[in-house]
C-alpha cells in the first residue's frame, strides 16, 4: 500500500458570500434574486483549501439552510476537524456523530481535500479518476411567467452551444409550457425538473409529458417516495432521474434495485461530499445507470468541483455544469467560459484547480468566522 500524504488544519475560516444573480431563478421553491454562499477555507500547515456550501437561504430543497450549516460548522464541525484530522477521508468520520447536515459535511470535507491535493500536487479530476478533459454542459432554466419568455431564454442558451436545456416545472405551470417549448424545438435535448412538487395522482400528466421526447423527468414526486417513483418509471418510457432522493451511495443503490428511476443526478452537497458523490458515481456506473452533474448555481469555488466530478467515466449526461456568466456578472474566481462547441474545460490545476479573487471576495462577504484549535 502506498503511504498517503497526511496535513495538519490549523483552523478553518467561514466567509458567507453574497452575488448578485444576472437574472431571477424560480424554481417551485419560489425565486432567488442573489445568492448566497458559505466559502470554507481549511487552513494546513502547507497551504490553504476551499470548499463552498450550497445551503440555500430557506429549508425548501432539503432541510438544510444557510444558517443552519453557518451554526453546524461554526460550532460543531469546524472544532471536529481542527487538528483532529489528517487526510480527506477522515472528515466523513469525524463527523458522523452529527446527523443529517450533508451540504455543511460537504464543504468542509471539500475545503480538506483541496487542500491535501493541492498539498500533493494532484487534481480533482485524477484523484476521482477523471478520463475527460472537457465535459458537456447542459443548462437549467428556471420557471418564466410564459413559455414565449422561456423560450427567448432557451434560444440565448442554446447560440451560446449549451447541449441540452432542463426545464423547471411547477403544478399549473407544466405540460403546456413544456409543449409549447417541444413545439418549437423539436430537436433539442429537453428535460423536467419538477423538484418533487407532484403526486401519484399526477400520474397523467406524467403520461402526457412521456410523449413529447424528454431526455429525462427530473425528481417528479417527493423525496422519501422511491416507490412510487418505481411505480411511476414501470409506466413511462421516458427515464426518471432521481435528484432529491439520493442522499448517499446507499440510497443510490436501493433506487436502482427498485427501479425507481433510470438516470441519477449527482450533487456533492446533497450526498454530504466528494468523496460520496464518487461512491454513488461508482453504484450508478457499476449497475449502467447515467448520471450526470448537477449545478445549485454555485460560485467558482464549486464549480470547479463539479467540473472534476463531471470528468468521471460514468458521468455520461451534459450537467448543470453553466458558465459563469449564466449567473454572475462576475464570480468569485476567474470565470468558468462555455466554448461554442458547449463543453468547458475540468479545472487541471492542483485541488480544485481555481480559487477565489481576493479582492472579488472581500467585496462579496458578508461576514466570516475564524475557528481555530481549542486552546487546552
Ligand atoms: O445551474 O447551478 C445551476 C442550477 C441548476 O436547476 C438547478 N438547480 O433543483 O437542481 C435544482 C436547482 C437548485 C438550485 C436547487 C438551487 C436548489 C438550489
Amino acid at each position: 500500500m502506498t503511504q498517503e500524504p497526511t496535513l495538519s488544519v490549523r483552523a478553518v475560516e467561514l466567509r458567507e458570500v453574497a452575488i448578485p444573480l444576472v437574472r431571477p431563478f424560480r424554481t417551485s421553491f419560489g425565486e432567488e434574486t442573489q445568492k448566497r454562499a458559505i466559502l470554507v477555507r481549511a487552513i494546513t500547515d502547507d497551504g490553504e483549501g476551499w470548499g463552498e456550501c450550497v445551503s440555500s437561504d430557506e429549508p425548501r430543497y432539503s432541510e438544510e439552510w444557510l444558517e443552519g450549516s453557518w451554526m453546524a460548522l461554526e460550532r460543531w464541525m469546524s472544532p471536529a476537524v481542527v487538528s483532529e484530522v489528517h487526510r480527506p477521508d477522515q472528515v466523513a468520520s469525524a463527523l458522523r456523530w452529527i446527523r443529517g447536515h450533508r451540504m455543511a459535511k460537504a464543504a468542509l470535507e471539500a475545503a480538506v481535500l483541496d487542500g491535501w491535493l493541492r498539498m500533493a500536487g494532484v487534481s480533482l479530476s485524477s484523484h476521482l479518476g477523471g478520463v475527460r478533459d472537457r465535459v458537456p454542459c447542459g443548462v437549467s432554466v428556471g420557471i418564466a411567467p410564459t413559455a414565449e419568455a422561456m423560450l427567448e431564454e432557451i434560444l440565448g442558451y442554446l447560440s451560446k452551444g449549451y447541449r441540452r436545456v432542463k426545464l423547471k416545472i411547477e403544478p399549473g405551470r407544466d405540460l403546456a409550457v413544456v409543449r409549447t417549448i417541444r413545439e418549437a424545438l423539436p430537436d433539442t435535448p429537453l428535460s423536467v425538473d419538477a423538484n418533487g412538487a407532484y403526486t401519484p395522482a399526477d400520474t397523467p400528466l406524467f403520461e402526457a409529458l412521456d410523449e413529447l421526447g424528454l431526455m429525462m423527468m427530473v425528481q417528479p414526486l417527493d423525496t422519501e417516495d422511491l416507490l412510487d417513483h418505481a411505480a411511476l418509471q414501470a409506466r413511462l418510457r421516458t427515464p426518471i432521474c432521481l435528484d432529491e432522493s439520493i442522499r448517499s451511495a446507499r440510497d443510490a443503490l436501493a433506487a436502482v434495485r427498485l427501479e425507481a428511476c433510470r438516470i441519477i443526478n449527482i450533487k456533492p452537497g446533497r450526498v454530504g461530499g466528494i468523496l460520496e458523490a464518487k461512491r454513488v458515481h461508482d453504484v450508478a456506473f457499476g449497475s449502467n445507470v447515467p448520471v450526470w452533474i448537477g449545478g445549485m448555481l454555485e460560485t467558482g469555488v464549486g464549480r470547479a468541483a463539479n467540473l472534476a466530478l463531471a470528468s468521471m467515466p460514468g458521468v455520461t449526461l451534459p450537467g448543470d455544469t453553466s458558465a459563469s456568466d449564466r449567473y454572475f456578472r462576475e464570480d468569485l474566481t476567474e470565470p468558468f467560459v462555455l466554448s461554442p462547441d458547449g463543453t468547458m474545460p475540468v479545472p487541471a490545476a492542483p485541488g480544485i484547480g481555481v480559487e477565489p479573487l481576493p479582492e472579488h471576495l472581500r467585496r462579496c462577504t458578508v461576514r466570516t468566522s475564524h475557528i481555530s484549535a481549542r486552546s487546552t
